[in-house]
């Protein structure tokens, strides 16, 4: 038999999306008819502990604590970033220039300009490059962009869309790196408003421009103590520290195909845990989601006669829905972790083949397409004016 082609990856960073990226190495063979295995070769964190923690785990192959290690191997062919934003443009630039093709988790950088080196290295080394925006990989989401795609909605008018979580509302929560600027670059705005803007240029189109405000709520939080490994907990010790990035971003936008949109993210949405939700409405019906039910898609149909007219909710679980073939018979829902497990099957697809229609998206050039965005909303809130997204360089 034919030896099939194999995918040696190391994966950088062994916290929360180190596990949910190692859940999809493991899996994504198991689930999908991929034409390549995926090798869980290295994996790369500077605390030995947490690495081979995660090596027990998931079955990691190879320790080790230093990337340079991991990218000087030749057998290595792809380096998964899932490191605190500050830490993306080193790697990712490092692991271009050694020839590996790239998947950074998002946002791309925390800083502009970081992002704009890491566009320029990957292309510069010609090296496939994909971004972790995973909510793309959400069947129903796939979904509507198909019903967008074939003119299902008709013209576009209006993308409604916020990202509500509340895991920082206690004052005495620690001042864990998403809470520090130099670390993360912003808060909410880059961590959950990068999300709804990478999904409304997925469903919607380009930004043209924006008018935001930012709020920090609570300005001093106790030092953190220790490390976050599994998720987003923390534990904070007596001395204070301030808290740099916001709480909360608000903007309206436009978009260069003359549709309009509103975007909230905030960490002080008392009761809402992870409530990514979008509504958009064109000229022949609208669509509604929430990943709190992340399996449901809403659909209204302005072209069914009057009387029958109304929002149906798609359980997108047929194997004629994306992504639902390789999973589980109808109505066998999915969760959070097989968005990336889908995410991957995409990845793998694109390197093994050289057609246009397997080109992954988001790539570095989508991501810095985000982060212009990001960007140009923190300028309109200090500045109080629209800023055109295109100004951003
Ligand atoms: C924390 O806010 C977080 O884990 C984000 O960093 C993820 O990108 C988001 O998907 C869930 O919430």
């Amino acid at each position: 038999m034919a030896k099939r082609k194999q995918l040696n990856v190391a994966l950088i960073g062994a916290g929360f999306m180190g596990r949910a990226h190692s859940n999809a190495h493991l899996k994504v063979n198991r689930f999908f008819n991929l034409p390549a295995d995926v090798v869980m070769h290295t994996i790369v964190d500077v605390a030995e502990p947490a690495a081979r923690a995660a090596a027990d785990t998931w079955g990691w192959r190879r320790v080790v604590t230093d990337i340079r290690e991991a990218l000087a191997d030749p057998a290595i062919d792809l380096v998964d970033i899932c490191l605190p934003n500050y830490l993306h443009a080193q790697a990712a630039v490092a692991a271009a220039k050694a020839g590996k093709a790239v998947l950074c988790e998002k946002p791309l950088a925390h800083t502009l300009a970081d992002a704009r080196r890491m566009l320029a290295a990957v292309k510069q080394a010609a090296v496939p490059n994909f971004v972790s925006f995973n909510y793309r990989r959400v069947p129903a989401l796939a979904l509507a962009r198909q019903f967008i795609a074939e003119g299902r909605l008709g013209t576009i008018y209006h993308i409604r869309a916020s990202y509500l979580q509340d895991w920082i509302i206690d004052p005495d929560f620690p001042l864990v790196w998403r809470l520090k600027k130099e670390l993360t670059g912003s808060g909410a705005h880059g961590d959950l408003n990068a999300h709804i803007i990478d999904l409304a240029r997925f469903l919607v189109g380009d930004f043209d421009s924006v008018s935001g405000l930012m709020e920090t709520f609570i300005k001093e939080r106790p030092l953190e103590v220790g490390r976050q490994v599994r998720g987003l907990e923390g534990k904070g010790g007596r001395k204070k520290g301030k808290v740099t990035v916001d709480d909360a971003t608000l903007f309206l936008a436009r978009f260069k195909n003359g549709a309009v949109g509103s975007f909230e993210a905030t960490r002080f949405a008392q009761g809402r845990k992870n409530r990514n939700q979008l509504e958009i409405n064109g000229s022949k019906g609208s669509l509604a989601f929430c990943f709190e039910r992340m399996n449901e898609l809403e659909f209204m149909d302005a072209t069914q006669p009057l009387a029958e007219q109304g929002f149906r909710t798609i359980l997108a679980t047929e194997g004629v829905h994306p992504y639902m073939q390789a999973w589980w018979p109808p109505g066998h829902i999915v969760g959070y972790e097989h968005t990336f497990v889908n995410q991957l099957a995409d990845v793998v697809r694109a390197l093994c083949s050289r057609s246009k229609k397997d080109r992954f998206r988001p790539d570095f050039a989508d991501a810095f397409e985000v982060q212009k965005v990001l960007e140009a909303v923190g300028r309109s809130a200090r500045s109080g004016r629209w800023v055109k997204v295109d100004s951003v360089k």
